[in-house]
């Protein structure tokens, strides 16, 4: 079978791999090879090849083998090495919350919210908090868009406001409110300290405060945002690197038109 959460067709062609016992493969299956790399706070020579293999030993490797160092600066080696791991996973027990909508490019969403919706929605999207990082909700909104495909700004049935970075989260929300958003738009890119988290939670909480949580979409997204962590903090969607506003776009249109039939 090939296709869905399978989609690699391994194990069409090689009856040895076992999906509830997935080991890496380097040039034969099943044969565990990791290449990693670090660096040991130890004096270039002998030994510090032997502290690595050691290492590699204790972190579940067979067959450890150094195939590269250099010191980096006294006192300090660094690592290239080749190890077997003897450990698996059951790739066939894994379970990752998504978002459940259908991806579709910016003419079919366009078009999906004249039929569904027919008027333009509003969303509004900052980097918030003390967050100075913009490049990510500039990726998902500016006209130009991010790696061929345009952002929000660019969809005909979207008013999009970007409000850029650093936006207190008070702010945020009676700008939404002006504009009359449909959905807000959260990126945060900084997590030191769970400074994300925190932030991310107080939105959430004056959006109840203030009787606003259910009348708006409200989407978070970060490199180290996932649709899951989202969810935990009370978000409509969560989006990781790699999105892009096809995902975003498509999803708020459908969280909308699924809110509109509920309400019927
Ligand atoms: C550029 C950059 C900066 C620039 C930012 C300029 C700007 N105008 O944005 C400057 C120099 C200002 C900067 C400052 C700082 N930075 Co900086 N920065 C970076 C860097 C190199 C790239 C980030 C980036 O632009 N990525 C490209 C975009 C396209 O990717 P993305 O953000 O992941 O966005 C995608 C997805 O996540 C998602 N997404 C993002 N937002 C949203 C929002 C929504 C709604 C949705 C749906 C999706 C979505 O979609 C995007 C497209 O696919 C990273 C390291 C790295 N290589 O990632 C460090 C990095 C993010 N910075 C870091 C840090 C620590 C800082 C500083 C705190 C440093 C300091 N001590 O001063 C300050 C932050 C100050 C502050 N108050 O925020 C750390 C963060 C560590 C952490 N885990 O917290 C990083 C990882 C570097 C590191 N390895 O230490 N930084």
């Amino acid at each position: 079978m090939s296709g869905g959460l399978y989609s690699m067709d391994a194990k069409d062609f090689d009856k040895t791999l076992d999906l509830t016992q997935v080991k890496p493969y380097g040039d034969t299956m099943n044969d565990g090879k990791v290449q990693l790399s670090f660096t040991l706070p130890v004096l270039c020579g002998p030994e510090a090849v032997e502290a690595a293999k050691q290492l590699l030993k204790e972190m579940g490797f067979n067959n450890p083998l150094v195939v590269f160092y250099q010191e980096l600066t006294p006192g300090y080696t660094f690592f290239n090495c080749y190890g077997s791991t003897v450990h698996t996973v059951d790739f066939t027990s894994i379970y990752v919350p998504k978002v459940e909508s259908t991806v579709m490019e910016m003419k079919e969403t366009d078009e999906y919210i004249r039929q569904n919706i027919g008027r333009k929605l509003v969303v509004v999207g900052a980097s918030t908090g003390t967050d100075a990082h913009t490049v990510g909700i500039d990726a998902i909104m500016n006209m130009k868009g991010y790696a061929g495909h345009y952002g929000i700004e660019r969809y005909d049935m979207f008013d999009a406001y970007n409000l850029g970075s650093q936006v207190p989260n008070e702010e945020f929300i009676a700008k939404g409110l002006e504009l009359h958003a449909d959905a807000l738009l959260v990126s945060q890119t900084v997590t030191q300290k769970d400074v994300h988290i925190k932030n991310l939670t107080e939105l959430i909480e004056l959006l109840e405060a203030e009787g606003l949580r259910d009348k708006l979409i409200v989407v978070c997204g970060g490199p180290r945002i996932s649709h899951e962590l989202a969810k935990e903090l009370g978000y409509d969607a969560g989006f990781g690197a790699g999105t892009y506003a096809d995902d975003v776009a498509s999803f708020v249109a459908q969280e909308f038109v699924k809110r509109m039939n509920t309400k019927k």
